[in-house]
């Protein structure tokens, strides 16, 4: 996983491991928002506006952070507004890359070969990593935002509001307190603590990220014990935000971040909550799991080395572990 030093790309590491052996996630550098008239969000500057057809969304679809931005896209019905390109699932030297697979796409904006070809035509001295997503404003030739967390917020809210053909509320003002403390739960302990876990270079910071990690499950699964989503009877962020970590942790994470205490088909409610959010409508299309079982076992050459794919890592979410009647999805409470 290489990076960008005054626009010139290195295959060198990024530096996010520190001297105790803890994975420390660097933060996204470009954080602009589009609002309904184009006035500056919460960060970054303005000018730009909501409009259909302005922006494109560069992703992965192996990518948790970027199916984020995929799933708002899909449900919200958005997918006439802003259009996509797919990189190749597999990040070696080079970084991520337009090139042949199933699903992927050229960069359909301007015809890059290397994603982080994108981050220089935005900032032609920019220094930092090269990740999905990416928000693009055609119009201005820029980048928007590369933090998912943002590119979700505004997807949902005010400014595509009046584009989107299926829009939901998933910040709703009621159940905003809760959410952002359900969001930093499951961002600490499951979306970085699957990476803090797997990245780890010393045994107590595995150990300190796995504790965490299924500490978390083991109250999330008792939380969805009492009510069908985290907030009530409809899904809300942090349930989307906690359904791409777990669409990838049985065929990825429990072998090759070693995040295997126990499966998650242990957990009665955490699995019919990740079974009834992938049968919600709009999000199995968002979901290629080709993409994600090669990106993590076939990029990650320091801790796979050889590149083999574990057995176990096809997951029929349709076969009897995850469709036996006493995990069927609830019905609305
Ligand atoms: N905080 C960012 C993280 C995005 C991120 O790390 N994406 C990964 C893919 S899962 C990436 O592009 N990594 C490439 C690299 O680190 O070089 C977000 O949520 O948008």
């Amino acid at each position: 996983m290489g990076q960008l030093i005054d626009g010139v790309w290195h295959d060198t590491e990024t530096k996010e491991v520190k001297k105790d052996g803890q994975f420390v996630r660097n933060a996204s550098a470009f954080r602009n928002w589009v609002t309904p008239s184009g006035t500056p969000g919460p960060s970054g500057s303005g000018g730009f506006k909501a409009e259909a057809g302005r922006y494109h969304l560069y992703v992965s679809y192996a990518c948790p952070w970027a199916h984020r931005a995929m799933i708002y896209l899909s449900v919200l019905g958005l997918k006439h507004v802003i259009d996509v390109s797919v990189v190749h699932p597999v990040n070696l030297e080079n970084g991520w890359e337009f090139a042949d697979y199933p699903g992927a796409t050229a960069d359909r904006i301007g015809d890059a070969r290397y994603l982080y070809e994108v981050y220089v035509r935005s900032d032609p001295t920019y220094t930092g990593k090269v990740t999905v997503p990416i928000l693009w404003d055609k119009e201005t030739g820029t980048i928007v935002n590369n933090e998912s967390s943002e590119v979700m917020r505004m997807l949902g809210g005010e400014a595509f509001q009046p584009l989107a053909q299926s829009w939901a509320d998933f910040y709703p003002p009621e159940h905003q307190g809760e959410i952002d403390k359900l969001n930093d739960l499951i961002y600490g302990a499951i979306n970085n603590g699957v990476y803090r876990t797997g990245f780890s270079q010393s045994q107590e910071a595995y150990e300190t990220g796995v504790t965490a990690m299924f500490e978390a499950f083991d109250w999330l699964d008792e939380r969805l014990g009492q009510s069908r989503f985290l907030c009530g009877d409809r899904p809300v962020e942090s349930d989307w935000r906690l359904f791409t970590s777990m669409i990838r942790f049985e065929p990825v994470y429990y072998f090759h971040f070693k995040c295997n205490v126990r499966q998650l088909t242990d957990y009665p409610n955490l699995r019919r909550h990740t079974r009834d959010v992938l049968n919600q409508p709009g999000v199995r299309e968002t979901v290629h799991a080709d993409h994600i079982v090669d990106h993590y076992y076939l990029a990650h050459r320091r801790i796979n080395p050889y590149g083999i794919i574990p057995a176990g890592a096809a997951v029929d979410y349709d076969g009897p572990n995850w469709s036996a009647p006493h995990i069927e999805e609830k019905k609305a409470c």
